[in-house]
């Protein structure tokens, strides 16, 4: 529950009915806490008295009714519903075809000017009388539009002199689940799969509705609601039955359900003796499939592949191309409108020289064989959701295909569920990287809302950190991520301080100068994980298969999923040599981010043992050695969590006692686990360098040989 001011504070300390305070998290930023500021109030009943939603569907009737319950829930207003503007101030909100009067409200704007998703809002004012108008084209525009009004409500923002344009950056905006058909979630950290598969289709949990309000809330508009790593059995009609009736509840929210299609399920569940996407039967297979899936789920979205990579099948099994395989499946799917999503996230069985390559050295070539409604799926940077990884270079260099990005909301390697990391910064970082395709300016968020190749096709798609955990996403600040998602979706360039600021304005406070420290917390934390975790660029150091915790020394099994095989450490240094000299991965950067990344002297330090295998001598730009600036970097990772804690230990009784007591659980874990990861690299990595830690490290709690042998059992995410 958020709090308005210290003045309400004390109010409210002084009051002898003081109430202990617990959300639970569950309503996530929808809370639509009562406003206690009587001029807002007053404003709200001067603006928003009657409403007049025109036009019947769905998803109009969700608008109208999100409106109607969010406003009431808010003000405690219930507006009046009039079939023409009166009184004080009335909002009306549909399609500009759905009524002549918001057509000619709006007379100025231009057909196209919203499209089916996009919307105006805009403040009227006619003699007396203030009217908001909330339009768009689609049906969906108008819900979007409704859910920004309520945000502006909710965050208080001023009512009047509304002029707001609104059109998605991306045409599919998509949370993937890797949740799988037992009710286990692969890297999921928030409890089962919200997926009640056993109980479908005939019992419908609220929770679905309520995250279907969610998502459409940030302008969400699809949900892949099965693993990667995918079971056939979900293409058979006792599974099908209950995917339509997700379909069903997701609709009104203007959500599509897709599936993860395994590769191999002609053979597996169509009785085939292959599944060769050449093979004239197994072609008719997903055609009848696909008839099957759309009687069912008329708006089906279509199919996400994973394809040989990490054991799945795939169209290589058979000799073929990735873009055979996606090719006949968008076959399929095309009469109806579906795409398919094919997965970049590739490499070998045969162990490569350099992981990092392998995605761009396979499709690049397949550029412009893909037929128009495939997108390639590209996870944010080359390796595999590390704590900074630079971008990944397929972006850029597939002109003639839709490239999608991957993130991943689940923290898989940022601490699972317990750390505070807020990932806007990271995912702004991606979106925000200069490509260089066609010259400087190139900006990676232009590649996907297909603007630098005149694609119409674009999306992005994010791992959910979802799960059955009362609060959705087992730490409260992790649902910031699935927020600050959905807005980048939305739009690419907006700014986490922005999103941080609405998110911490929803879901926490009003009162400005505690969102000002938490926004302070939550905009350094992702840079303070990459301290504690992996600075200057090394990546992949995780424990062994869960990745939760420090691994530096894991040396067996598979070599690329060591963690000796990315960072290199020897006597003479550290780092892995992707330069012309090395494994030559920056070449496959455009000009002149190749030679930046080739030279130790150019390379951004935050990437240097990403590019670079350097000398534990090596001179810092702030003069020190690179072993002195890399234990320094751990400890200030440490520092800035106990800062963390001590800042959120000042909010003990000026928040919500339950949202208090919780994170401050989860930051005592943090502070320990980030001293865990210092400890245990620094030690290492001394066995290599031989060297003292610097002034200013604090000396390690145990020895090397401790930290080797921690053994975890049951440590969630499978
Ligand atoms: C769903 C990493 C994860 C796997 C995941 C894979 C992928 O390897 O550890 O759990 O599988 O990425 O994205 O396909």
């Amino acid at each position: 529950m958020k709090r308005q001011s210290f003045l309400f504070l004390v109010i409210l300390l002084l009051s002898p009915l003081k109430v202990a305070h617990a959300d639970d998290g569950y309503s996530l930023w929808l809370g639509y806490d009562r406003i206690t500021d009587r001029a807002y109030l007053k404003e709200c009943s001067r603006q928003f008295a009657n409403v007049m939603i025109t036009g019947e569907s769905p998803v109009l009737r969700t608008a109208h009714d999100e409106f109607i319950a969010g406003l009431e829930a808010m003000t405690g207003m219930r507006a009046t519903e009039v079939p023409a503007p009166e009184g004080k101030g009335t909002i009306i909100a549909g399609t500009f075809s759905s009524s002549p009067l918001l057509a000619s409200l709006l007379s100025d704007v231009q057909p196209g000017t919203t499209g089916e998703e996009g919307y105006i809002i805009r403040s009227i004012r006619q003699g007396n009388r203030n009217i908001t108008v909330v339009a768009s084209e689609g049906e969906k525009g108008v819900l979007y539009g409704i859910f920004h009004l309520l945000r502006i409500i909710e965050t208080e923002s001023p009512l009047d002199d509304l002029a707001i344009n609104e059109k998605p950056a991306t045409k599919l905006r998509l949370l993937n689940h890797w949740d799988n058909l037992d009710g286990t979630v692969e890297r999921g950290y928030a409890g089962s799969s919200i997926w009640n598969w056993h109980l479908l289709p005939d019992y419908i949990h609220p929770r679905y509705k309520d995250y279907a309000r969610a998502n459409a809330s940030i302008g969400i508009n699809g949900t892949v609601i099965t693993n990667v790593n995918a079971n056939a059995l979900v293409l058979t009609r006792q599974y099908l039955v209950k995917v339509a009736a997700l379909a069903d509840v997701m609709r009104p929210y203007g959500i599509k359900v897709y599936l993860t299609a395994r590769f191999s399920a002609p053979g597996e569940i169509g009785g085939l003796t292959t599944s060769d996407p050449l093979d004239p039967d197994v072609i008719s297979w997903w055609k009848e499939k696909a008839a099957e899936i759309y009687s069912l789920i008329p708006d089906f979205g279509g199919f996400l592949v994973k394809a040989n990579s990490e054991g799945q099948p795939g169209p290589q099994n058979y000799g073929r191309s990735h873009a055979d395989g996606a090719n006949m499946l968008a076959g399929a799917v095309a009469p109806y409108g579906g795409v398919i999503m094919w997965r970049a996230f590739v490499y070998d069985n045969n162990v490569p020289v350099d992981r990092a390559k392998q995605a761009y050295n396979e499709f690049v070539p397949l550029d412009g064989t893909f037929l128009d409604n495939v997108l390639v799926q590209v996870k944010n940077g080359p390796v595999d959701f590390q704590p900074r990884e630079p971008f990944h270079p397929l972006f850029g260099a597939m002109p003639e295909t839709p490239l999608m990005p991957e993130f991943q909301i689940t923290q898989e390697y940022l601490g699972c569920a317990t750390h505070l990391v807020y990932l806007a910064p990271l995912f702004s970082e991606t979106l925000k990287s200069d490509t260089y395709a066609s010259g400087r300016g190139s900006e990676l968020s232009e590649v996907i809302d297909g603007s630098l190749h005149g694609h119409s096709l674009t999306g992005m798609a994010g791992v959910a950190n979802t799960g059955t955990e009362r609060n959705w996403t087992g730490h409260l600040f992790g649902q910031a991520n699935w927020y600050a998602f959905g807005r980048l979706a939305w739009n690419p360039v907006l700014s986490p301080e922005q999103i941080a600021s609405e998110w911490i304005r929803m879901t926490i406070t009003h009162d400005p100068v505690i969102e000002e420290g938490i926004s302070r917390m939550m905009l350094t934390s992702r840079e303070t994980a990459v301290n504690y975790m992996t600075p200057l660029g090394l990546h992949h150091i995780m424990a062994e298969g869960h990745h939760w915790g420090p691994g530096p020394w894991v040396d067996r099994g598979r070599p690329d999923w060591t963690s000796v095989y990315y960072h290199r450490a020897d006597t003479n240094g550290i780092g892995f040599d992707r330069t012309r000299n090395g494994s030559g991965a920056v070449g496959q950067y455009f000009p002149p981010l190749d030679s930046i990344f080739n030279d130790p002297r150019s390379c951004p330090e935050n990437l240097l043992l990403w590019f670079h295998h350097m000398p534990w001598h090596h001179a810092m730009k702030s003069g020190r050695t690179l072993w002195d600036e890399m234990c320094l970097k751990y400890q200030e990772g440490v520092n800035s969590a106990d800062g963390y804690l001590a800042y959120w230990e000042t909010l003990n009784g000026i928040i919500d006692d339950e949202q208090f007591e919780h994170v401050q659980q989860l930051l005592r874990i943090q502070v320990q686990e980030a001293r865990w990861w210092k400890d245990a690299c620094l030690l290492y990595f001394q066995t290599f360098s031989r060297m003292p830690f610097p002034e200013g490290v604090e000396q390690p709690q145990h020895n090397l040989e401790y930290f080797r042998g921690l053994k975890f059992h049951f440590v969630p995410g499978i």
